[in-house]
This record gives C-alpha cells, structure tokens and sequence, in this order.
C-alpha cells in the first residue's frame, strides 16, 4: 500500500511515520508513507494557503488552489488511484470497519486541513471520504492522520511480522478486554486472583469471559446490544463471532 499525506507540518508527522510498527511495516516494505507539505503548492510571494472568509466572521479559511495542486501532482506520481480522505470533526466516526476498509485500498491519500476549515469546494471538487475520529476539537488534522494510518497499518498483511498473524484475533467476540496480571504476584498489598495461578485452562477461560462480559456491561453496554452471539456457555471461540464484530480484545501477539 501507498498512503500520501497532505499537510502544513510534514515535521510533525515523519518522526511517527519511522518509529514503531508503522516505520517497522515500512522499512520492510509493507507500505511507503509519502508526506506532502501543501504549502510548497502555494502561489505568491506570501506562499497563502489561508483568506479570509467570504461573508466575514472570524479566521481564515484553507485555499482550493494549493491543495487541488497538490492532490493532483501527488497523485500523479504514482498509477494507482487514490481513495481521498480528509480528516475533519464533521466526517463519518472512524471506527475498526473502517480501517478494515481503508486497508483494502491500494492507495491511500489523506488531508490534513487547518485554520477554522476548508473552502467547501475542497469538498465538492475532490470528493474526498470525510472521517472524524472523535468529537472534538484539534487544532488540524494530522493527529487524526497518524490514528488511521496506525490502525490501517497494522492491518496489512507482514506489519506485524511472522508471529503475529491474528491482528484483530479475539478472545470472545464484541467484548472488552479482560483484567491482566502479570509478575509479581503480590504488588503493594494487591493479589493476582487465584484462579489465574491455578493452572486449570478452562477455568482459567471461564474467569475472563466472565470479566470481560461484566467490564463490557459496566462500560461499554452499547457494544452488547449490537451483538447477540456472545451467549452464557459460548465457548467463545472465533466460529461464534462474525469477524465484524471479533476485534475489541486485541490479543496482538499471542500465537
Ligand atoms: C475551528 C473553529 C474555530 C471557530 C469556530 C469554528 C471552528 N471550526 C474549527 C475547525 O473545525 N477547524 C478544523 C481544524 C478545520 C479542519 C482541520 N482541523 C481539525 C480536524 N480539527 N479537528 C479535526 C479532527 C479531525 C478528525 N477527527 C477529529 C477532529
């Protein structure tokens, strides 16, 4: 996979582009990240990327011209089409599906805006996928950027390396992770419960299906409506959930 990222800060993106798994999966291959500042598009001796407002108000607004300039060289540089996403808090809430989706794509081109928001011709004119990934506030894009580059990444097939083929494995369907101790088993007064010293594996089982369903109740009722296979007696096993739905435990590296 190709992911290009248009932006006013290539410097605050690169650092995490090459660290951690996303610079591991590219290092070996697995994706090339290109950044674009969005500025060097930009006319005039003041290089603007930003006016004011028709109709007035406060702020200023980003330009058409230097990010349809850069939408288009980048994506010249390279015959794969691009699926376009611009990060905003008005876009479709992100979500596992979605990354599932983005995933699939050859290529990925990804906006990041500033100021108090884009010429709405940026929307009419590039048609791009909008996706907020919370109901808040930044200050720009890019940290949104860096969130779905994350979880799509991880995604590919080789990011996460040999041992690791179950990305999104989960130990019993739509539910939150269960409670984990590891060494010591005594740490200021607290104890690892019992059962997980225990040795007895379908125990052991049975303990953590059951926290993590009350966990899931407690925090997070609204991930059980949407899902009725996670029945009492379920063994829990992969069969049992539909793989939409498999993704909230992380079990990352186990085998
Ligand atoms: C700023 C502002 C100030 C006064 C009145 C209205 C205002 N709206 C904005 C605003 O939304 N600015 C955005 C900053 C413009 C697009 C890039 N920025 C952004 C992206 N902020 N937050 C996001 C974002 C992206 C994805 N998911 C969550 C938030």
């Amino acid at each position: 996979m190709r992911i290009d990222v248009l932006t006013l800060f290539p410097e605050v993106m690169t650092p995490f582009f090459t660290s951690s798994i996303v610079g591991r999966a590219q290092s070996s291959g697995v994706v090339e990240i290109h950044c674009t500042n969005i500025r060097d598009y930009a006319k005039g001796v003041r290089r603007s990327v930003d006016d004011r407002p028709f109709g007035g108000g406060p702020g200023m607004v980003m330009m058409c011209g230097p990010l349809f300039d850069a939408v288009e060289a980048v994506e010249a540089a390279d015959p794969r089409p691009a699926t376009r996403v611009l990060l905003s808090p008005q876009g479709e809430r992100f979500n596992q599906t979605i990354a599932r989706e983005l995933s699939q794509e050859q290529r990925l081109l990804l906006i990041c805006g500033h100021y108090e928001g884009f010429d709405e011709r940026i929307r009419l004119g590039l048609k791009p996928r909008e996706i907020s990934i919370g109901d808040y506030v930044l200050s720009g894009g890019e940290p949104a950027a860096m969130v779905i580059v994350d979880a799509v990444v991880r995604l590919l097939p080789g990011a996460l390396g040999d041992e690791t083929s179950h990305v999104e494995e989960s130990f019993s369907g739509n539910l939150l992770e269960y409670p984990q101790y590891t060494r010591p088993r005594v740490f200021r007064g607290m104890e690892v419960p019992e059962v997980l010293l225990s040795g007895n594996h379908a125990q052991i089982e049975q303990w953590r299906h059951a926290e993590a369903l009350r966990r899931t109740r407690e925090r997070r009722p609204d991930l059980l409506e949407a899902n009725d296979t996670d029945q009492p007696g379920d063994s829990g096993g992969q069969a049992s959930c539909p793989p939409s739905d498999a993704w909230l435990v992380d079990r990352g590296a186990t085998s």
